[in-house]
């Protein structure tokens, strides 16, 4: 079927369906709310892991100027089909993962801020209005999912850090934890997991934080307690279970740039039209549908919000 792509902001509200996020926070009111949450502590908790503190803030609205074609992928799938090495190389490692301790969690907030920090993640989520955002977000290994995650806008936490007007790049570190996951153990690897996004790329609208998937807290498999999404870009610029955010004017080393400079660079934005070295970007799979292919789109289909980041950069390598 061929659809007319329109651009988020071109669909007005009263067509966009009014989702469960909108009638259980929207209309009930906070206590009803809160005692229905109480009421169905099951639904309340993530698919798996257990209790976590933050249960209470989700569902939160879902911001309805982000919209996509595509249905959603089953939860299911999309929390037991997994890239996350330090709990292995395959997909399968949702059971490993639920090994990771998620709290307490700080997170540092260091270099180039007025004042360098140490955060708890129950207060960082205090302090952010969390929204649900539903992406398209295409792996580097040409299977795609379509998500609806719960955070918060980067560019919120950009400036609640206070960067110095010296800083140029963000660069974001994954906890190291060898003893609770193994693939830290495999030394041939630059742990800790390391990506990084140029400041102008991090206060883009789009760039997010994501602390829930599905209307729950995100589950350890999908990079709790928080995850970078940049759904423009390939899959490993989405950095999970954040500890540091740098502020720095020197382009971060990467954790898969480490790897394999020919194979993956720092940009890493989606094109259809720049094969990796092993493969073609031409198409994609849609991970739960039976194997069915869809064609990728520039920049995942979210030009309209970042192209404009790369005109003054079309000497650098843009694409993966
Ligand atoms: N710390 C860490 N973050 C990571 C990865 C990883 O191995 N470790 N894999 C990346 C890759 S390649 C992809 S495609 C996505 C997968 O996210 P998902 O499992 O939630 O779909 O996480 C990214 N973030
Ligand atoms: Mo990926």
């Amino acid at each position: 079927m061929l659809i007319k792509r329109t651009r988020g902001w071109e669909i007005p509200e009263r067509e966009t369906t009014p989702e469960s996020a909108w009638s259980r926070r929207g209309v009930l009111s906070a206590g009803v709310a809160a005692a229905a949450a109480a009421a169905l502590p099951a639904q309340a908790q993530a698919p798996t892991g257990g209790e976590d503190p933050s249960a209470s803030l989700y569902p939160a609205m879902r911001n309805m100027r982000y919209r996509v074609d595509r249905e959603l992928t089953d939860e299911k799938i999309a929390t037991t089909y997994n890239n996350f090495y330090e709990f292995g190389t395959s997909k399968n490692i949702w059971q490993a993962a639920q090994r990771l301790p998620i709290r307490p969690w700080q997170v540092q907030i260091e270099g180039m801020v007025e004042q360098p920090r140490t955060v708890d993640i129950d207060d960082l989520l205090k302090a952010m209005k969390l929204e649900e955002r539903v992406y398209r977000f295409r792996c580097v290994e040409a299977w795609a999912m379509t998500v609806p995650w719960t955070g918060f806008p980067l560019a919120s936490l950009v400036e609640w850090c206070k960067p110095l007007s010296s800083a140029k790049y963000l660069q974001m570190e994954t906890f190291q934890m060898p003893t609770v996951a193994p693939g830290q153990r495999a030394t041939w690897y630059p742990w800790p997991y390391t990506e990084g996004l140029a400041l102008d790329e991090a206060t883009n609208e789009l760039a997010f934080i994501a602390t829930g998937i599905y209307g729950k807290p995100i589950p350890r498999q999908n990079g709790a307690p928080l995850r970078l999404v940049v759904p423009w870009k390939y899959g490993f610029k989405s950095v999970k279970s954040l500890v540091k955010f740098k502020f720095t004017d020197q382009r971060p080393k990467t954790f898969w740039l480490e790897l394999g400079e020919r194979e993956y660079g720092f940009w890493a934005n989606v094109n259809p039209r720049v094969a990796h070295p092993r493969w073609s970007q031409a198409s994609e799979e849609l991970i739960g549908k039976n194997g069915q292919r869809v064609p990728s789109q520039l920049f995942n289909g979210y030009g309209d919000f970042v192209a404009s980041l790369y005109e003054n950069r079309q000497n650098e390598r843009l694409w993966a």
